[in-house]
């Protein structure tokens, strides 16, 4: 096939992996606008290289013209999570959007590869715009924790230094590996609802000092200069403190502050 023709072919998927890196990185952010633990912690996406499509089809015996319909991740997303429990959460939050159909799942967590690979994978069914029409792709998702990641990219540029033959001593330290992953992630899953307290706390907090600076910056434009000084001294004084309590608090004075400038100057 010519490059170029490659190239026509490859540019959906492109856009399919543009998109939808925007919109799990838009669910991040949503979760941590409203102060809660994201079961998403990172997103990564990729289009596969040409040569990798190629040699995916000569190992699979799938014929040029039926690598768009049988080779299904040439669109790659992949989710890191912190914890086993929030790959289920994800999963389970892709199935209830409206913007993607699940064509099918393999749970390689239940279901280790002999290799000691562990992850969730998904193919969805995603639709594109483009400007010869709307074209529907599949798009395999990638879920995993981070030891998961961490275990797969290791292995998989060994595969790729010993070209699929990795010696007997390298594959048993990756055994071992990938078992000390298992008992890591039980590990972290055990003190779960803490991490998760720990980070929404961050997250409350920073998302009330960032009101609160919003509001002193407002209350620059009618306050004066010695009131303000005042407003900030206190408002330092109490993040140092580190009281949630008292920073909400603080907000909500500030919030009348503000409120009672805004009618003094309509009246
Ligand atoms: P790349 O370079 O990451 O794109 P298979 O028939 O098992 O070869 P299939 O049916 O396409 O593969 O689906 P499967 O098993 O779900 O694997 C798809 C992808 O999962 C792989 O794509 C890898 O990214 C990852 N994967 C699967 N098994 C392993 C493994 O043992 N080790 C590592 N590190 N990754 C794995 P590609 O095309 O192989 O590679």
């Amino acid at each position: 096939m010519e490059l170029q023709l490659w190239k026509e072919i490859l540019t959906p998927y492109d856009l399919a992996v543009e998109e939808l890196t925007v919109k799990f990185n838009h669910i991040i952010k949503e979760y941590r606008q409203q102060g809660c633990y994201s079961p998403i912690e990172q997103v990564t996406g990729r289009v596969k290289s040409i040569s990798s499509i190629i040699g995916k089809a000569q190992k699979k015996h799938i014929a040029m013209n039926e690598i768009e319909e049988r080779v299904e991740d040439i669109a790659g997303i992949r989710l890191i999570c912190q914890f086993v429990n929030d790959i289920y959460s994800v999963v389970e939050l892709i199935r209830n959007r409206s913007d993607m159909k699940v064509k099918s799942e393999k749970d390689y967590i239940t279901h280790m590869k002999e290799s000691g690979y562990r992850s969730y994978h998904i193919i969805v069914m995603y639709s594109v715009e483009t400007t010869t029409g709307t074209k529907e792709i599949p798009v395999e998702i990638q879920i995993r924790t981070l030891g998961m990641n961490f275990w797969a990219i290791i292995e998989h540029s060994l595969q790729y230094k010993y070209q699929g033959n990795i010696p007997s001593y390298v594959k048993e330290r990756l055994t071992s590996a990938s078992k000390a992953i298992i008992t890591l992630d039980n590990e972290m899953e055990s003190i779960h609802d803490d991490v998760i307290d720990a980070q929404n706390y961050y997250y409350i907090r920073a998302n009330i000092v960032s009101d609160i600076l919003g509001n002193i910056q407002n209350l620059y434009k009618c306050v004066n200069k010695k009131e303000i000084e005042k407003i900030q001294d206190e408002f330092y004084e109490i993040y140092q403190g580190g009281d949630i309590s008292k920073l909400e608090q603080f907000n909500k004075q500030l919030d009348i502050v503000a409120e009672s400038y805004r009618m003094q100057s309509m009246t």
